[in-house]
């Protein structure tokens, strides 16, 4: 009897000792399993003298009763203790702000092509588009730029297979397009990608430019100097200096190189203008009347002027972004700054 109480005292510690499921179950078999202690000593009962075998036996199943109930206790004890252990890990904190999702924004570029458009259609200006995929007539035929042009050259132009279309290498094509199907007065800007065989820390393969025409009776150079002057005025938000240089175009006749005042040092010269004071910013001139004639404008009844610029260089000084692959690369930590 004292055996059976010492062997109760030693379970029943070892029980509440246990913490986890499987030294309880080790010390199931320990004990009550067929090889277990209490189990050897109901074994033992037969050794017994026969008038004690009743009582020792009934001590035997109460002690085993009691250690199936402390270990059944325990298990429950340690099972709750783990659920709340889950509970407590897997706690959503549902106070938390949710993630947000990232808010695009509208690139740079694109901005100021939108601004550039909205300054022109304020004027009265129709916006025109056209296939970025260009034969040669529209693309130089139509624009009085002849074969042996170096423009023309194969190290200029992207041509597609087989050679008769080609990406367009300015968005001029659009405006032959629209002659060729209206007639004056004609007022448009053409927006759009155009792209050259031309790659390196200052040109892009790819690039935007815009294109302006404007056909009418009576339409003369004061009004093409007016009508750019006021254009740069308002896109730069600055009454900045202009001057129109002679140049050559074979579509223009005369034809100009437009400059302003240098927006970052104000004429004194700096590394943005080459210390020259100077951007050159766009190329003007008169609409040449064989350009004119070929797409079905009587060149005796009407004048035209024209211009052309690139976005992405009108971007750069106007955001003051000195590498232009900065637009390109689809950082956001730059282009998050342009929202
Ligand atoms: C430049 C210069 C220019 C034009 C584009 C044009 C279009 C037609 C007829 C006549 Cl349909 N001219 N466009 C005229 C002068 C200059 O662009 O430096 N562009 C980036």
């Amino acid at each position: 009897m004292q055996a059976l109480d010492e062997l109760i005292e030693r379970a029943a510690n070892a029980i509440d000792a246990a913490d986890n499921e499987r030294d309880l179950e080790q010390l199931r078999v320990t004990y009550l399993g067929k090889k277990g202690e209490v189990t050897a000593l109901l074994k033992g009962l037969g050794r017994l003298p026969a008038e004690e075998r009743p009582a020792a036996g009934q001590a035997i199943n109460v002690a085993k009763a009691r250690l199936e109930e402390r270990l059944e206790t325990r298990r429950s004890a340690l099972n709750s203790a783990q659920l709340g252990a889950r509970i407590a890990e897997e706690t959503i904190d549902v106070t938390l702000p949710g993630r947000r999702r990232g808010q695009g924004g509208v690139h740079p570029h694109t901005q100021t092509m939108q601004r550039i458009e909205t300054i022109f259609r304020n004027a009265g200006y129709g916006v025109a588009t056209g296939p970025e995929v260009e034969t040669e007539y529209y693309n130089f035929e139509a624009l009085n730029i002849p074969a042996h042009h170096p423009a023309r050259a194969m190290h200029d132009t992207f041509y597609l297979e087989g050679g008769a279309y080609l990406l367009r290498t300015h968005t001029s094509p659009v405006q032959a397009r629209v002659m060729e199907q209206s007639q004056p007065p004609i007022r448009i800007i053409c927006p759009g990608k155009v792209f050259r065989v031309d790659s390196d820390m200052t040109h892009s393969p790819m690039f935007h430019q815009v294109e302006g025409l404007v056909v009418d009776r009576d339409i003369s150079f004061a009004d093409l100097k007016g009508t750019v002057i006021e254009f740069l005025r308002v896109f730069f938000e600055a009454d900045l200096k202009v001057r129109f240089r002679p140049s050559f175009f074979p579509f223009t006749e005369p034809s100009a190189e437009v400059d302003v005042e240098c927006v970052h040092c104000r004429g004194a010269g700096c590394r943005v203008c080459s210390q020259s004071g100077w951007l050159e910013v766009m190329g003007c001139g008169m609409v040449h009347p064989r350009v004119l004639e070929m797409s079905g404008i009587d060149a005796e009844t009407y004048t035209g002027f024209a211009f052309g610029f690139g976005v992405d260089r009108l971007s750069m000084l106007y955001y003051s972004v000195d590498d232009l692959r900065l637009f390109y690369d689809n950082d956001l930590r730059f282009l998050a700054q342009f929202r």
